[in-house]
């Protein structure tokens, strides 16, 4: 395959500068590089300018509710699980509103595919605070300054046993294609946090602010078998600080994998014909 056959007839409307312009283009890419095909692929999204990314892109595609693509990417995957499933959408989306479903999804270990843009800020909505705003980032909702400290998605994705745990940058496409490319590879729950400015609502985490801090970890000889130097480096952030690449990687049978009623045909191909409800129904009278 090659990219193009993922070009979609909507052209994007975001901002120009946004970071989600390298990821659409990665992601396309990296699809392209895995050999999957348009048709057995569906990016599933949440709402946010993030969740605008399934109607760039020539495959199927799902926008969902605010936080909720995850539950649904879930629930296409278990139907039919011979489909490539992507799932995609804001720090806001998935790691707010979304926080619940990701936890369960990733100790799940279901084989999907989950890419967060993580641009540290409500977009879409104009610029509130969201849970990966550093502390003291003044924003629209928190003119004083955000009080709490934000979450850290490695370190959780890591404690709660995500398989594939990586984080990107949009200002490094081929760097960043080459993480779409092996979390797709994957068989398991990948997580890719890609560090993502939005160039109008976030005046703290720009395209300069990373290019400074962002080290790659493959650099540094970084084990990703090594569960506890995974977690280590999870902990890194700041000036200088921020490690990209893959930090963690572990070898466990999927959700799929163990669920006995789809082992020999998936599920929606199983013959209903000749179910008798009946008795059920009548349960309910
Ligand atoms: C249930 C629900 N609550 C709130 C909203 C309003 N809303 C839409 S997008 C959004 C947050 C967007 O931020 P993020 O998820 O980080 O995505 P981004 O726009 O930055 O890509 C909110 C609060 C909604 N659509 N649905
Ligand atoms: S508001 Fe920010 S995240 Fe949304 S499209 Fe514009 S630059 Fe991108």
């Amino acid at each position: 395959m090659n990219t193009a056959e993922f070009n979609s007839p909507n052209k994007p409307t975001w901002c120009p500068g946004c970071g989600n312009y390298a990821i659409l283009l990665a992601l396309k890419n990296a699809l392209a590089e895995r050999d999957c095909n348009p048709k057995d692929t569906v990016i599933v999204s949440g709402i946010g300018c993030s969740g605008k990314l399934p109607h760039f892109a020539k495959t199927y595609a799902y926008e969902s509710l605010h936080g909720r693509a995850l539950p649904v990417a879930t629930g296409i995957k278990l139907t039919n699980h011979t489909l490539k499933v992507i799932a995609v959408g804001g720090d806001g989306d998935g790691y707010g509103i979304g926080m619940g479903h990701f936890i369960h999804c990733m100790r799940r270990n279901i084989d999907i595919t989950y890419i967060v843009h993580n641009n540290q800020i409500y977009g879409l909505t104009t610029g509130q605070a969201s849970p990966t705003s550093e502390k003291g980032a003044k924003t629209k909702s928190t003119p004083h300054g955000v009080i709490e400290i934000p979450i850290n998605p490695i370190s959780l994705a890591i404690a709660t046993g995500a398989t594939f745990v990586a984080r990107g940058f949009s200002g490094d496409l081929k760097h960043l294609t080459s993480l779409f490319s092996q979390a797709i590879a994957h068989k398991g729950f990948s997580l890719v946090d890609v560090l993502q400015p939005c160039v109008i609502f976030n005046k703290i985490n720009t395209y300069s602010f990373f290019q400074k801090n962002c080290y790659k970890l493959e650099e540094q000889n970084h084990n990703p078998e090594d569960k506890i130097a995974a977690f280590q480096k999870s902990l890194e952030w700041g000036e200088g600080k921020i490690p990209i690449g893959i930090f963690y990687r572990e070898s466990r049978p999927t959700y799929e994998d163990e669920l006995p009623t789809i082992q020999k045909t998936p599920l929606h191909r199983h013959d209903i014909s000749n179910v008798n409800i009946e008795r059920l129904l009548d349960e309910f009278e």
